[in-house]
């Protein structure tokens, strides 16, 4: 099962690898940064639930791929911008400098503009009669009412006084990391269910399945932050609790987040159920269970 994981990250890497050796009129530093962000090591988790759906469906790998590259580009601009010092002002991302003090802040953010264009570039690719459909559910999922629109109320909830008083502080964080963490989760399973002609029922179990998964990731992320090692979590820890952010931990304490990603973690695999048994759900399914001791 580990085998068939590292198979397919190699697999996108060459993908993505291929996909950026760009023409003359790329910039040398601006191609030089998107790879920079784009092949360092990530866990490729958006681009893995893309293929697995697809293969839960009955559909094919291959047909995935494209799809797969897309949401790993989307996914990289938003690091690229998270970390940038009028966000989250990072210094370490995947063991590494971040973008923007490896290169500077303008390639950073113009490397991560470029991303944006370039994922549809990717999924145009696709087969025609899906491409369409892709294109609007990645667009919605990337944009003002789910990514894009989720990291602003981030950065601007602890700030706004009257959101708090009308919102309890936990409501307002799962619906922010609804957007910002699970829309993109979410929209790599759908898209891996389209491609593969799957029925609405499907479609929409995948959805249940990702939004589920994505809590329980944003929450294993932050307790990450409190309990995780720098060195194998790639980028710099204890930053929230010094800057007083809210956290899973920080509003519920330790305990009652481990409970809450426990839950959300057996309620995301229950909704496999209604699929076959195949290797991509047995690899799905375990990778979910495994999000509770995750090191990374
Ligand atoms: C700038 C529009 C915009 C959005 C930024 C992705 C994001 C939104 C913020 C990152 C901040 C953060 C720590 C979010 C928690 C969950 C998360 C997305 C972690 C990073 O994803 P991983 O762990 O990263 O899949 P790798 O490096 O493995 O790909």
């Amino acid at each position: 099962m580990k085998t068939y994981i590292d198979f397919l990250r190699r697999e996108l890497e060459v993908r993505l690898d291929e996909a950026t050796l760009f023409d003359v009129d790329c910039p040398l530093r601006l191609g030089a940064a998107i790879r920079y962000s784009l092949l360092g090591s990530g866990k490729r988790l958006r681009p893995l639930f893309v293929i697995f759906a697809t293969e839960m469906c009955g559909g094919n790998r291959d047909s995935a791929m494209p799809a797969a590259c897309a949401v790993e580009m989307i996914h990289a601009y938003s690091l690229i911008h998270d970390d940038l010092p009028a966000m989250d002002n990072d210094d370490l991302r995947r063991g590494r400098p971040t973008c923007h003090k490896q290169f500077d802040e303008a390639t950073a953010i113009l490397a991560g503009d470029a991303l944006i264009p370039f994922a549809f570039e990717m999924l145009s690719k696709l087969s025609p009669d899906v491409v369409g459909r892709c294109s609007l559910e990645l667009a919605r999922a990337a944009g003002a009412s789910a990514l894009v629109g989720g990291q602003m109320d981030d950065i601007e909830k602890e700030k706004d006084i009257d959101t708090k008083q009308q919102e309890p502080a936990i409501k307002l964080l799962e619906r922010i990391h609804q957007r910002k963490t699970g829309a993109l989760i979410r929209v790599s399973l759908r898209l891996g269910g389209i491609i593969a002609g799957a029925s609405d029922e499907w479609i929409a179990g995948l959805d249940n399945f990702g939004q589920k998964f994505g809590l329980a990731f944003q929450i294993t992320d932050d307790l990450l932050d409190v309990l995780g090692n720098e060195e194998t979590v790639g980028k710099r820890l204890r930053k929230d609790a010094a800057m007083d952010k809210w956290t899973y931990p920080a509003l519920l304490g330790i305990e009652e987040s481990k409970s809450e990603a426990l839950r959300n973690i057996n309620e995301a695999i229950a909704e496999l159920s209604i699929f076959d048994n195949s290797i991509a759900k047995e690899i799905l399914t375990n990778l979910t269970r495994n999000l509770i001791g995750r090191e990374k």
